[in-house]
């Protein structure tokens, strides 16, 4: 017991240090006047008291930190997991060969997609009863639980992949998300007369025994924002197409899990 809390303050004193260290290193080389730095100082407070500090992070730092742990190693890319995942979604249960349903509400606006996946080990076999966790937007680009009218987990919920690693969900298409502009992380996307778009995107988690747990995100590949993401999210393995079949669209796209 000893030992492992010993260990634990190392590595959080180790890391402390260096957070210091460079937040010290930025001052200086942006050369940071008093004035700047209390200015500074105020918006970092601004951020956590209007509850965008996760947003912030997950839109300028997060895909900093996959790309420097995944980019050279095989299994399907991780992508940000960003502010909007929330516990406790609802286990979705289908018959045998139907899909698992994410939408809520009867009158649910949006073009329908049947998106289908297959979960395999990088080894190449199929992974069964893996807990597959899914979240995305509606037509309001808003997402339940956050400045949404919409039921708490609307667009949310979990299942399982079958004998085959297969699933089949049926929900609607997600929607290009400008992140808040009238706060204090959209306020430098105007000052450097950025956009704040993110393209469309399903967000999914895998969890399976022995596996790394896979958080990413799926993009329809005809996307007009995939080429400047304001949150850098986009990976060439995530793109898939969204087939107009007419009533409905369908798309589908295969995961591989990295072994623990
Ligand atoms: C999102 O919907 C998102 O997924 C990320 C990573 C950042 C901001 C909004
Ligand atoms: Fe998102």
């Amino acid at each position: 017991m000893q030992k492992e809390a010993t260990k634990k303050n190392e590595r959080v004193v180790e890391v402390f240090d260096l957070f210091v260290k460079h937040i010290q290193s930025f001052f200086d080389e942006a050369k940071l006047n008093h004035e700047e730095y209390t200015n500074f100082v105020n918006w970092a407070d601004r951020l956590g008291k209007t509850g965008e500090l996760p947003l912030f992070a997950d839109v300028f730092l997060e895909t900093h930190v996959l790309r420097s742990m995944y980019t050279e190693t095989p299994g399907t890319q991780p992508s940000l997991l960003g502010p909007y995942f929330i516990e406790g979604s609802p286990l979705i249960e289908a018959e045998a060969d139907q899909p698992f349903v994410l939408t809520q509400r009867p009158d649910e606006a949006g073009e329908i997609l049947y998106f289908k996946g297959n979960v395999s080990s990088v080894d190449g076999h199929p992974l069964s009863n893996v807990k597959v966790e899914m979240w995305h937007n509606d037509t309001d680009a808003t997402y339940s639980a956050f400045d949404s009218v919409a039921p708490r987990y609307n667009l949310r919920g979990h299942f399982y992949t079958d004998e085959n690693g297969d699933f089949v969900v049926k929900t609607i298409k997600p929607t290009p998300y400008p992140i808040p502009t009238n706060g204090p992380t959209g306020e430098f996307l105007e000052y450097a007369e950025m956009h704040p778009m993110r393209p469309a995107h399903l967000h999914l988690m895998f969890e399976a025994e022995g596996h790394e747990t896979l958080i990413t995100q799926v993009f329809p590949d005809d996307d007009e924002w995939l080429e400047n993401d304001v949150a850098d999210g986009v990976r060439l393995d995530l793109l898939t197409k969204f087939e107009d079949k007419g009533e409905y669209l369908e798309a589908s796209l295969n995961f591989v899990m990295r072994k623990k």
